[in-house]
């Protein structure tokens, strides 16, 4: 009987996931990084009902992902590189203005991108932050540094609320499930870098086909 318990959230699980995204030669690999995001939005529900409004978007940004993967073309996203690729070849991607392909990869993928930026510089800053650290600071902070460029002021009010109820950093480390806070800080160090790396891969692909501003 006891089986059915649900397994409990561990973040070191969560960012491994992130870590596999990355391929030999340095690709990104669409399905782990899809999940990636799974877990953490999974962390985020157990914060509280406040936080549903950034799941159901990245949950809805999820889905679109996973349909591209399971359609008919699904091979041609196995990577954001191919990803990127085929879309732009086959002019499925609103360049300028929103259009005929407001679900594309591309715009899907560019989200969640901005999103992971601020998923970098958040767990930098708790990694540094003291005992007494507030990671409400921590969190409005690391938005503010990168993912309030692209939001509205609306959206920004709404965060800026959220953010205020997150708990303090000990309750924080204990939902993480990862052990005592050394080594939760031990484990963001190591796990830190690859997600960085899987940012500026893909910062640097999105760079060099322009694709950083699509609307
Ligand atoms: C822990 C607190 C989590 C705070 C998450 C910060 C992100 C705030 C984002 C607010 C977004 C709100 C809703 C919708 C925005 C969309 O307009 C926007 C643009 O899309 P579109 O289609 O309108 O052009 N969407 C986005 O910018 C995507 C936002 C995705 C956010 C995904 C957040 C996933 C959750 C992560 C929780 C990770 C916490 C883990 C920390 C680990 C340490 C224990």
């Amino acid at each position: 009987a006891d089986s059915v318990e649900e397994k409990k959230f561990c973040l070191t699980e969560v960012l491994d996931v992130f870590k596999s995204c990355l391929t030999e030669n340095k690709e990104v690999l669409v399905d782990q990084y899809v999940a990636g995001w799974r877990g953490l939005v999974k962390f985020m529900n157990s914060l509280g009902s406040i936080f549903s409004f950034i799941s159901k978007d990245a949950v809805s940004k999820i889905q679109i992902m996973i349909n591209h993967r399971n359609g008919n073309n699904g091979a041609e996203y196995v990577t954001i590189q191919s990803m990127v690729k085929y879309e732009l070849d086959n002019k499925l991607v609103d360049l300028t203005k929103s259009g005929n392909f407001p679900e594309s990869g591309c715009r899907t993928i560019l989200r969640l991108h901005r999103a992971l930026r601020w998923l970098e510089l958040f767990l930098e800053r708790l990694r540094t932050s003291t005992e007494d650290g507030k990671t409400s600071v921590m969190c409005a902070d690391a938005y503010n540094e990168s993912l309030a460029h692209h939001h509205s002021w609306l959206i920004r009010a709404a965060a800026g609320m959220a953010f205020c109820t997150l708990p303090g950093r000990s309750t924080f480390f204990e939902v993480m499930n990862v052990g005592p806070p050394e080594q939760v800080v031990a484990m963001l160090g190591d796990a830190l870098p690859l997600i960085s790396e899987v940012y500026q891969i893909t910062e640097d692909l999105y760079t060099e086909y322009n694709l950083l501003n699509l609307p």
